[in-house]
């Protein structure tokens, strides 16, 4: 028999993660990478203006305000892969600060054509600046950087911004920023940007907003498993939940079963019960203290070099070296 092609590999692997966390007791969950299929990530841009999601925003304030500082502290760089495509206009400010003197070479990181794509053109315009996107998961994807594109003795400026890192529980968010790192050499740079923890009332508005914009961002799982795997979820019968754990110092978002009901998922071979008020769990997004990051950045192997913060929303950038 011929070995399956990639697209049928993704779609299997794909259902066996969702009959696996399916099946998972007592908390039913989907892992929170197969919420960005396209509509997933044209959603996230919706969410990113959002008045009550401030993390994009912030951002942008930190790296529109101090790109010429991060550029002199990176005064090599010619190399830059960003994990995760981003929004241009945070990376613009970057990259034109990086390339005021030299050119250089921008790799965007994404999983989702249509985000790649999105952030090719959004960035291509610039001067000095050559766009090569890959679409790959971020550690593929950076490896590939690394022994594609890396030139002898050439800096490499890994951006991994809008907080990401916090969709990750803090174990793998630890072990991820070490497997960046063994991808690094000394002399490289990393920029880290992370959600810091606000009052609670505050962050659960960001992550249920009242136009529900993030509900549709949430719901849109189950759509994508509808469409892609053969399921038969009916959406009007699931409700997006947003909640902090503050043991953990993450907001989940859950899809709450609304009744009793059963759900075949025709790709992943099985049907799953939902008792009413049942919930999948569908991502966390943790949230730090200062202290947090730099001690994440510690344990990974890379040393503090600056941190940045914006006033209005708590938010930080922070600069470390391989
Ligand atoms: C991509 N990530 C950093 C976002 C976050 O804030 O955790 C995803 C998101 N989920 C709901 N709103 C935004």
């Amino acid at each position: 028999m011929a070995y399956p092609k990639l697209a049928d590999r993704k779609r299997s692997a794909f259902a066996e993660d969702v009959r696996l966390g399916l099946t998972r007791t007592p908390q039913k969950e989907l892992p929170s990478k197969y919420l960005y299929d396209d509509l997933g990530s044209a959603l996230f841009d919706a969410i990113t203006v959002l008045p009550e999601y401030g993390v994009t925003r912030a951002e942008e304030r930190v790296l529109t305000t101090h790109a010429n500082e991060l550029a002199r502290l990176v005064p090599e760089t010619t190399l830059v892969a960003e994990l995760g495509s981003g929004s241009g206009r945070k990376t613009r400010r970057i990259l034109e600060a990086l390339s005021a003197r030299r050119r250089i070479t921008y790799c965007p990181i994404e999983i989702s054509p249509a985000a790649l794509a999105h952030c090719e053109q959004a960035l291509g315009d610039l001067a000095r600046v050559d766009v090569a996107g890959y679409q790959y998961e971020y550690l593929d994807g950076l490896k590939r950087v690394v022994e594609e594109r890396r030139r002898d003795g050439e800096r490499l400026l890994v951006m991994f911004l809008g907080s990401t890192i916090g969709n990750f529980r803090r174990l793998a968010a630890a072990h991820f920023l070490r497997d960046i790192r063994h991808l690094m050499r000394p002399g490289d740079a990393l920029i880290l940007g992370a959600d810091l923890l606000k009052p609670e009332p505050v962050l659960v508005g960001a992550y249920d907003d009242a136009a529900g914009v993030t509900a549709a961002f949430n719901l849109n799982l189950l759509g994508r498993l509808n469409r892609e795997l053969g399921a038969n979820f009916d959406l009007r019968q699931f409700a997006h939940e947003a909640r902090f754990d503050p043991v953990a110092g993450a907001i989940e978002m859950h899809l709450r079963s609304k009744r009793d009901q059963a759900v075949r998922i025709e790709a992943a071979g099985c049907t799953i019960n939902f008792a009413e008020g049942e919930t999948i769990w569908t991502e966390a997004s943790h949230k730090y203290t200062l202290e947090d990051v730099a001690y994440m950045g510690d344990v990974a192997g890379f040393s503090w070099t600056a941190q940045w913060t914006d006033a209005e929303w708590p938010f930080a950038d922070t600069l470390f070296a391989a």
